[in-house]
């Protein structure tokens, strides 16, 4: 959207993959998508519904900590606002968990946001996406379908759970999957907020140039 590459990052043209774990595999009979935490009452959703959500469609950068950086892919999507209308919070909620699959298990990845920051068109989860060399299609298995979160430019994409499954409403901040594992829990591009402590780089850091090749 703005097109302004962050401290250390190349531009790609391509989406690469990356994640733990294999793909999910979408079963329409079993899915469903919980929103719970600090809430007065907990809600689930199944796809059907969450489908008939009403529609955001926009067009965000993607910043992955792994170094590359892709501009302006259009997704079509419900905005993670229209997600809250539907539960009431209670006072001083100010943060949120965006969980997913890994494996088997449908709560075994997240992602920990700041509430307040989720509340534009650039943070939405999505199904069908664009850019200026592809037409409109579903976003493939491996990029999170049925269910996806994207983050705003102002968060690197580890942020977005893939095969989204549930937003945990949360008064505190919690670490989530990476940010257990030493990654930065505010995690902004621009300020290069890659690692929890600077000085003590993570296992698990994709810091290969594997991306290249996809
Ligand atoms: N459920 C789930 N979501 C996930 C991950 C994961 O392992 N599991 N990896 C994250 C990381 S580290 C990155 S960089 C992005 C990559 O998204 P992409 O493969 O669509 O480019 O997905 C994020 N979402
Ligand atoms: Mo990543």
């Amino acid at each position: 959207m703005n097109n302004v590459l962050p401290p250390g990052q190349l531009e790609t043209k391509k989406w690469p993959i990356l994640h733990e774990g294999d793909a999910y595999k979408y079963d329409e009979s079993t899915w469903s998508f919980k929103l719970f935490g600090a809430v007065k009452e907990e809600v689930t959703l199944d796809y059907n519904t969450v489908r008939n959500l009403p529609v955001t469609v926009s067009t965000v950068d993607m910043h992955c900590v792994t170094t590359w950086s892709k501009f302006d892919t259009t997704f079509e999507g419900i905005a993670f606002r229209d997600f809250v209308k539907l539960v009431e919070l209670d006072e001083d909620v100010q943060f949120v968990k965006v969980y997913g699959f890994l494996n088997d298990d449908p709560y075994g990845y997240s992602a920990n946001l700041p509430l307040k920051d989720l509340m534009g068109d650039d943070a939405l989860f999505v199904y069908r996406w664009r850019d200026s060399s592809r037409d409109w299609a579903d976003i493939r298995p491996k990029h999170g379908f049925p269910l996806r979160f994207i983050p705003p430019a102002s968060f690197y994409l580890w942020k977005g759970t893939k095969w989204a499954t549930a937003i945990e409403f949360l008064k505190e901040d919690k670490p989530g999957y990476w940010e257990e594992r030493g990654y930065s829990m505010t995690a902004n591009p621009f300020n290069e907020e890659r690692f929890a402590d600077k000085n003590n780089k993570p296992k698990g850091y994709f810091g290969a140039d594997e991306w290249k090749d996809q």
